[in-house]
């Protein structure tokens, strides 16, 4: 117990020497540094015994090589964790993949873990789900994000859930509906651009969480904007939380985040009865179909950490790839221009005498537009790892990977594999003409049977996205920015820009 505290209070410290946000850097008094050395002596000989007991654990054949870290429950989080200023492997992955190989142990988010980082195994993996992996998030994430979640939940349950996912967000992609709704909700916030300096990374990460949040739950920006607000605050810590050290202690990212989700669950609770008290109610959002799905397999709980995990798997991601591809678009004038074009041609075919509404037929002529978000899809990396547990021991490359471990398939390494991709940091949609690449080489949706369920909708919202910031704005950057990769790539600043304009509303648009 003691132990325990004088952990949490060094982990506590050695998080603040590490987080890189100015606001929240601290100093660290010699007196705190002298319990971190008394910390860590203490763990050293904890971890010593753990790591013996994990030797033990192992069964037949070897483990792959790799370090565990001398802390417990902390592992090697933090040097995971640690900021790395590139869309590069970090120095974590490239040190042991230079030491170990592309097949590697470490221990992550209080769990001992094997970490693949080499297409072909994380392949493998994704594609024998259900039969020798099964999707399995750490303990510290699930509870954040829900026990029951999507990533938790396994065979008819899945499924079911699944379908109402897609069923929502799948196959109603098509419509002009999702179209003009799309649209007008990127409008809306592209009208207050003009003239501005924004940080486009704040705008994009409202912009898809309320794009989300329609889609999920039906809220909309005007009628709700209250509790559209609330959820978002209290998603924005949650999504804090995750992948750090999972210490639950008054003050850590990792309680604060806990009770965030206390507070999205009690909301999402609130809005289902009310959907409850309408009777009859038509299917219009994934909660309407996961409570038209509930029964003996999807409980009222799977349907709640559902709706938690959706919004999660949704909006951090599309909101980075909004951010980044503009990023990339801002640097690259020739193909701003080769944007402006096809987009341009678009609105020629497509414009009848008073209304410029785009559908899927005009989608489909985005060709050039696909590349780009492919690109910024593979340079951005916004689902860069996902999880799972071998449901047998599994021979991999030679090694073992034994019977309840967990594996963490890593995309970037492969994403960024100069053998394939030459000049990998270059941005250049025009690969996507000529390199003929396995399925294998380009995961960013994961694959498999659990392969994003959203990944549709994600390409055509960015898509619409670039369609509407060529055709109607002038912008420049204003400011340098760096890229911070530690979970997921975010900009240190931001990405501030300057709008000079935003034609929001052009003649003949759509109603806003
Ligand atoms: C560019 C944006 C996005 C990226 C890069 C992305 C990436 C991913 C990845 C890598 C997975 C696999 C997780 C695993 O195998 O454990 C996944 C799963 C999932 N994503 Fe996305 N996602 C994006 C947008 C969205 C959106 C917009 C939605 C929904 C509205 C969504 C809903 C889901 C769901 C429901 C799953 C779980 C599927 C299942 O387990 O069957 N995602 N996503
Ligand atoms: C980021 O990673 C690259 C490549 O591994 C490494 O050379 C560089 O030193 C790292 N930078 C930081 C700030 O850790
Ligand atoms: C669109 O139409 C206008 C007028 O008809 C024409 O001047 C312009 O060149 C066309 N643009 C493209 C990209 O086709
Ligand atoms: C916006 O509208 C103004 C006035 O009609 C026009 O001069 C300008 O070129 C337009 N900008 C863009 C990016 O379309
Ligand atoms: C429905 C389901 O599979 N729930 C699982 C969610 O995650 C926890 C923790 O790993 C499991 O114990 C549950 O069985």
């Amino acid at each position: 117990m003691v132990l325990m505290i004088i952990m949490a209070s060094a982990t506590k410290i050695s998080l603040q020497l590490l987080d890189w946000t100015p606001s929240r850097m601290r100093t660290v008094e010699a007196e705190q540094l002298i319990t971190v050395a008394a910390a860590a002596v203490l763990a050293g000989i904890v971890m010593y015994m753990a790591n013996r007991r994990i030797r033990s654990k192992r069964s037949g054949g070897d483990l792959p090589p790799g370090t565990m870290g001398c802390l417990p429950i902390i592992g090697e989080t933090l040097e995971y964790a640690r900021p790395n200023c590139s869309l590069m492997p970090g120095a974590f992955l490239n040190h042991r993949i230079q030491r170990y190989g592309v097949l590697f142990k470490s221990h992550l988010f209080g769990e001992a873990i094997i970490i693949s980082t080499d297409a072909k195994v994380n392949q493998f993996i994704l594609q024998k789900e259900g039969t020798l992996f099964k999707s399995s998030y750490p303990r510290s994430i699930l509870n954040i994000i829900g026990k029951q979640n999507t990533t938790e939940i396994h065979g008819q349950t899945h499924k079911a859930v699944r379908n109402a996912v897609l069923n929502v967000v799948g196959t109603r992609i098509r419509s002009d509906k999702t179209f003009s709704f799309i649209s007008a909700q990127i409008l809306k916030k592209m009208e207050t651009w003009g003239g501005r300096i924004i940080h486009l990374q704040e705008e994009a990460t409202r912009l898809s969480f309320n794009l989300v949040i329609n889609q999920l739950l039906s809220l909309s920006t005007t009628e709700h904007a209250a509790e559209v607000d609330y959820l978002f605050q209290n998603f924005e810590i949650l999504v804090d939380g995750l992948l750090r050290v999972p210490i639950n202690l008054p003050g850590m990212p990792y309680r604060r985040s806990m009770q965030a989700r206390s507070n999205v669950i009690k909301m999402i609770e609130r809005i289902i009865s009310e959907k409850r008290s309408k009777p009859d109610r038509e299917i219009s959002d994934v909660l309407d179909a996961l409570l038209a799905a509930e029964g003996s397999t999807v409980t009222r709980e799977v349907s709640i950490d559902v709706m938690v995990g959706v919004i999660f798997a949704a909006y951090e991601t599309t909101s980075s790839i909004f951010t980044f591809a503009t990023k990339f678009i801002t640097d690259n004038p020739r193909v701003l221009e080769a944007l402006k074009e096809e987009h341009s041609s678009i609105l020629n075919q497509t414009a009848c005498a008073t209304k410029v509404a785009l559908t899927w037929d005009s989608y489909k002529l985005m060709t050039f537009t696909e590349k780009v978000v492919k690109e910024t899809l593979r340079l951005a990396n916004a689902g860069d790892v996902v999880f799972r547990e071998a449901i047998e021991d599994v021979k991999v490359n030679g090694y073992t990977i034994p019977k309840g471990w967990k594996v963490m398939p890593c995309f970037i390494p492969t994403h960024m594999d100069a053998y394939k991709y030459l000049d990998p940091l270059s941005f250049n949609p025009w690969r996507w003409d000529q390199e003929h690449l396995g399925n294998a080489d380009f995961m960013p949706f994961g694959g498999g049977i659990r392969q994003c369920a959203g990944k549709e909708l994600a390409k055509l919202e960015v898509a619409l996205f670039i369609h509407h910031l060529v055709t109607r704005c002038r912008w420049e950057q204003v400011e340098e920015d760096e890229v911070i990769r530690s979970r997921g790539a975010k900009f240190k600043k931001g990405l501030p820009l300057y709008f000079h304009e935003c034609n929001v509303s052009r003649m003949g648009d759509i109603d806003l």
